[in-house]
């Protein structure tokens, strides 16, 4: 079965089958990670971001698309839209970035990827709290490692020492279990 990882570091550096990317709605562009991702990949995945706007209106959240990576090291974005934590039902929110991340996956193994780094998705400019937001992606990611056996390799890729070191406790407890 396939495994998770922790780096910490820049996302669009990673050499892996596809990066994700906390993407809105729009998926024009924006800032933090997104913005890190189509300053490093270049025209070509707005290009195709466009396209895919064209044929289905942009992206709901939860939901994800995948383009090309343009000229960073990686093979594809697969570009998904977290919540936005402000607002009623909660519960909602956690439903909504559980489905980012296994809808992410989902695409991944459908084109046969086998390494796929994520960013803490909803953690910076949406305001997810990072601890809540750390137990959903954990669990969610474990959760399509068993279902998905063409996945070999989930990076967490945290940019801010908190997330890292909620990931690092996070993923250790985990392996002490088994
Ligand atoms: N590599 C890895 N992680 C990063 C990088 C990077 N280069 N840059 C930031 N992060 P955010 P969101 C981390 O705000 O909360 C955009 O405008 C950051 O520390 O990028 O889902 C979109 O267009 C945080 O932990 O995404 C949307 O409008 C994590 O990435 C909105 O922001 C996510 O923070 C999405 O907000």
């Amino acid at each position: 079965m396939g495994h998770m990882t922790l780096v910490q570091g820049d996302l669009t550096k990673m050499e892996v089958d596809a990066i994700v990317n906390a993407a809105n709605n729009s998926l024009l562009g924006g800032g933090g990670v997104d913005g890190a991702i189509h300053r490093a990949g270049g025209p070509a995945i707005l290009a195709e971001c466009r396209e895919i706007r064209a044929r289905q209106g942009g992206c709901p959240t939860g939901e994800a698309v995948v383009t090309t990576a343009g000229n960073m090291p990686s093979r594809f974005v697969i570009h998904t839209v977290g919540p936005v934590w402000s607002g009623h039902d909660k519960e909602a929110k956690d439903d909504l970035l559980r489905n980012c991340y296994k809808n992410s996956l989902k695409h991944a193994a459908k084109i046969n990827l086998e390494t796929i780094a994520f960013p803490n998705i909803s953690t910076g400019i949406y305001h997810f709290p990072k601890e809540r937001a750390a137990d959903i992606a954990i669990q969610a990611v474990k959760e399509m490692l068993e279902e998905y056996k063409v996945i070999k390799e989930v990076i967490f890729v945290c940019f801010d020492n908190e997330n890292y070191d909620l990931y690092q406790e996070k993923l250790a407890n985990l392996s002490k279990e088994v």
